[in-house]
C-alpha cells in the first residue's frame, strides 16, 4: 500500500508532477493550488539568479508575483501555498535561509534495509540495488522541497557492500536517481568508505600515499562528470569500527583533507562526522568518560581543516539521547566549517511508537549556538517505504519541523508544529489545539518515564527500545551510570573526570555548580545521592519515583486526547496502536526503573504508590 500524496502535503494538490525544473515544478503546484483555491487569483512567476534559494512575493490585486532563483523559486511557491492555505494573507513575503546546507542523511543499505529505520525498508534500495518506483521518489523529492531540505544523502554512513560501487560501477544508476530528484532541488550526497583504495586494488588507503590521493582524484573526476551537481562525500572514519586515518597514523584532518581537495574542482564538500570515542572502553575504568571524546581528538584540531571539509557534529557529546547538554565541540571550533546533526529517525526516543516532536529540544540547541560558525544542518532521516513514510504519521512532523528550522532556526517551535497540522489535517481549533499542546508536550513525557534528571542509557542493549538499567553498565560503550546503594550519577565537573572544562568559562561554571546546573541534566553532570534536596525540595529518590509515576500518567492522558481527536480514520487506527504500545513500553520503564532503584535505595515511596520488590 503506498500513500503517494504523502504527509503534510495530502490535504494540497494531488498531482502527480511531471517537471524538470523547480520553476516547472512551482508552476505545476501554484497552478494546482489556485485552482483549486478557486478564488480567482492568478500568480506570476520570474527567475532572479542572484536571489539563489531566496525568494519574494508581492500581491498587488489578486496577483501574486512571485521572484526567486532557481531553486529559491520553488521554495516560494511553497511556502506561499503554506500560508494561504494555513490562512495567511501573503501580502509580502521575503525569505532566505539561515544554513546553506539543510542535509537528510539516511541510513539507508542496498540490501533494503534502514539502520535504525522504524518506517519500514528503504524507499529506493532493495536486493543490493537501486529499486524504486519513480512517481514515488518525485513525491520525496516534492516533501523534501517543501520543508527546503536541499541535500540527501542516498547511503548508511556504515558502508556495507555493495554500497562502495555507487563511485563506480553503480555510478549510471545513482545519476538516474539524482536526475528525479533534480527538480526539486534536491542534490545527492554518498557516504563514502575511507578504504575505497584498497577495494580497489591498491595496498594503502594511506591519505598522505600518492596514489591513494590519485585514485580519490580519479573517483571524484569520473563522479563529478556523471553527476555535475553532486554536493559531495559524507564519511563515518575511525568510529565505531570504521576504516579511517588513524589506520595510517594520519589525524582526521589529513584524511578529510585529502578527499577535500579531491571533490574542490567541483565545487563538492566532504562531510566528515565527528561521531569518534573509544567503543571498547572497559567499564571498570572511571578515567575515561565517553562525552569527552569528540573534544579530545577534534579541537586540537580547529584550524587545520580546508575550507571544503565540514566537520558534522551530533548536537550532543553522547549519542542522540533524549537529554544531552549541547556539544562542547559545537561552541569551541572557532575556524573550522561546522554541521550540527540531529536525529530524526527515533532510536533512542521511542522509535516511532511513542509520541516525540523534537522541535523544543531543538531549539534549545538552536538557541546557544554560536550561528556563524555553523554551515549546515544534518538530520538522520526517519523515512521508510511504509505507508505514512515515518512509521507513525506524526513523526512526519519531525522532517517538517527540520527542514523549516534549518531554514529559519529563529521560528517558535509551536508555531512550526502548528503550521505541520495545518497542512496535514482539517479539524475545527480546539481540537487542533489539543493536538498541539500533545505534541509539544510529548518529548517531556517521554523522558519522565525514560530518563528522569538526565540519566539516560538505561534502555535494552542494541534494539535500544524499552527499559534494561544494566544493559550497558558492564558492557564496552562508554555509556554508565554506576548507580550504587547511595548514589547515582557521573561526576563530570573538575573534580570528577573533567568533562565541564571543554566549555566556556559561564557554562563551565553554570554546570559545575550544583546551584545552577538544571534539574533535567542533573545526573549528566553529577553524582547525587539518594537522599539530597533537589531545587524543589524533594529528594532524588523521590523524584525519580515521582517522575516515573507522573510520565506514566501522562501517557495514559495523551491516550485519552488522542482517542477524541478528529482524524482522518486510516492516521486515527494508526496512531492509536502505536499509543497502546507507547503506554505498555511507559508502564515497563516506570515499573522497572522504580524497582531497580527501590532495590538499590531501600526507600519508601512517599505516596505509598506500588513499587515492586
Ligand atoms: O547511534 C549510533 C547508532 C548506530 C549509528 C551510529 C552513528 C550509523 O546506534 O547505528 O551508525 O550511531 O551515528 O554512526
Amino acid at each position: 500500500m503506498n500513500n503517494y500524496d504523502g504527509l503534510w502535503l495530502k490535504s494540497l494538490t494531488k498531482t502527480l508532477l511531471d517537471c524538470d525544473t523547480p520553476l516547472q515544478a512551482a508552476e505545476a503546484e501554484l497552478a494546482d493550488f489556485f485552482r483549486r483555491r478557486d478564488a480567482g487569483e492568478r500568480f506570476e512567476l520570474s527567475v532572479d539568479e542572484a536571489l539563489g534559494e531566496g525568494y519574494c512575493v508581492e500581491r498587488t490585486g489578486g496577483v501574486y508575483h512571485l521572484s526567486g532563483g532557481n531553486t529559491g523559486i520553488l521554495y516560494g511557491a511553497y511556502d506561499l501555498i503554506r500560508e494561504l492555505h494555513n490562512g495567511g494573507e501573503a501580502e509580502k513575503l521575503a525569505s532566505s535561509p539561515r544554513y546553506p546546507l539543510r542535509m537528510l542523511n539516511s541510513w539507508d543499505n542496498m540490501d533494503g534495509t534502514v539502520e535504525r529505520g522504524y518506517s519500514g525498508r528503504s524507499i529506493w534500495f532493495e536486493g543490493n540495488r537501486f529499486d524504486y518506483d519513480p512517481e514515488r521518489i518525485r513525491y520525496l523529492g516534492r516533501l523534501l522541497a517543501s520543508a527546503h531540505v536541499n541535500v540527501l544523502c542516498v547511503n548508511n554512513v556504515n558502508v556495507h557492500a555493495p554500497a562502495q560501487r555507487l563511485l563506480t560501477d553503480l555510478l549510471p544508476d545513482l545519476a538516474a536517481f539524482a536526475a528525479l530528484l533534480r527538480p526539486f532541488g534536491v542534490r545527492l550526497m554518498v557516504s563514502i568508505d575511507f578504504s575505497l583504495p584498497l577495494s580497489s586494488g591498491l595496498q594503502t588507503a594511506d591519505p598522505l600515499a600518492q596514489e591513494v590521493q590519485k585514485f580519490w582524484n580519479e573517483t571524484a573526476s569520473i563522479a563529478w562528470a556523471a553527476i555535475p551537481d553532486l554536493a559531495g562525500f559524507l564519511v563515518k572514519a575511525d568510529s565505531e569500527h570504521r576504516p579511517g586515518p588513524n589506520a595510517y597514523g594520519r589525524t582526521h584532518a589529513e584524511g578529510a583533507n585529502m578527499l577535500g581537495r579531491a571533490v574542490k574542482p567541483y565545487g563538492g564538500v566532504v562531510v566528515w562526522r565527528a561521531f569518534v570515542y573509544d567503543c571498547l572502553q572497559d567499564w571498570r575504568n572511571v578515567k575515561t568518560d565517553r562525552p569527552c571524546a569528540a573534544y579530545q581528538i577534534y579541537q586540537p584540531l580547529d584550524g587545520d581543516f580546508v575550507d571544503n571539509v565540514i566537520l558534522q557534529i551530533k548536537n550532543g557529546p553522547f549519542d542522540f539521547q533524549v537529554r544531552e547538554p549541547v556539544s562542547p565541540l559545537l561552541l569551541s571550533m572557532q575556524n573550522t566549517n561546522t554541521a550540527l546533526e540531529v536525529q530524526l529517525a527515533q532510536e533512542y526516543t521511542g522509535q516511532q511508537i511513542d509520541l516525540y516532536a523534537m522541535p523544543p529540544m531543538w531549539k534549545e540547541i538552536f538557541d546557544v549556538l554560536p550561528a556563524e560558525r555553523i554551515q549546515a544542518i544534518a538530520a538522520v532521516s526517519n523515512l521508510g517505504r511504509d505507508y505514512f513514510w515515518t512509521g507513525h504519521p506524526f513523526a512526519a512532523l519531525n522532517l517538517y519541523a527540520f527542514g523549516r528550522l534549518a531554514w529559519d532556526p529563529a521560528i517558535d517551535p509551536a508555531a512550526v508544529i502548528d503550521e505541520w497540522i495545518r497542512l496535514t489535517y482539517t479539524m475545527p481549533d480546539t481540537d487542533r489545539e489539543k493536538l498541539l499542546t500533545l505534541l509539544l508536550n510529548s518529548r517531556h513525557v517521554y523522558e519522565l518515564y525514560t530518563a528522569t534528571l538526565g540519566l539516560c542509557w538505561m534502555i535494552t542493549p542494541h534494539t535500544h527500545y524499552g527499559p534494561n538499567p544494566d544493559g550497558y553498565e558492564y558492557d564496552l560503550w562508554g555509556t554508565y551510570h554506576r548507580a550504587d546503594r547511595n548514589a547515582v550519577g557521573i561526576d563530570r565537573t573538575a573534580l570528577g573526570t573533567g568533562y565541564t572544562a571543554q566549555y566556556p568559562p559561564e557554562l563551565q561554571a553554570f554546570y559545575e555548580n550544583r546551584e545552577t546546573c538544571p534539574d533535567e541534566l542533573l545526573l549528566f553532570f553529577h553524582r547525587v545521592a539518594y537522599d539530597a534536596q533537589l531545587h524543589d525540595g524533594r529528594t532524588l529518590i523521590q523524584r525519580i519515583y515521582d517522575d516515573h509515576f507522573e510520565g506514566c500518567a501522562e501517557a495514559e492522558k495523551m491516550a485519552e486526547t488522542l482517542q477524541s481527536l478528529p482524524l482522518p480514520e486510516t492516521d486515527r487506527q494508526e496512531a492509536v496502536k502505536r499509543m497502546a504500545m507507547q503506554l505498555k513500553n511507559a508502564r515497563e520503564w516506570r515499573d522497572v526503573i522504580n524497582t531497580f532503584f527501590y532495590r538499590f535505595s531501600g526507600a519508601e515511596d512517599e505516596q505509598g504508590r506500588t513499587i515492586y520488590p
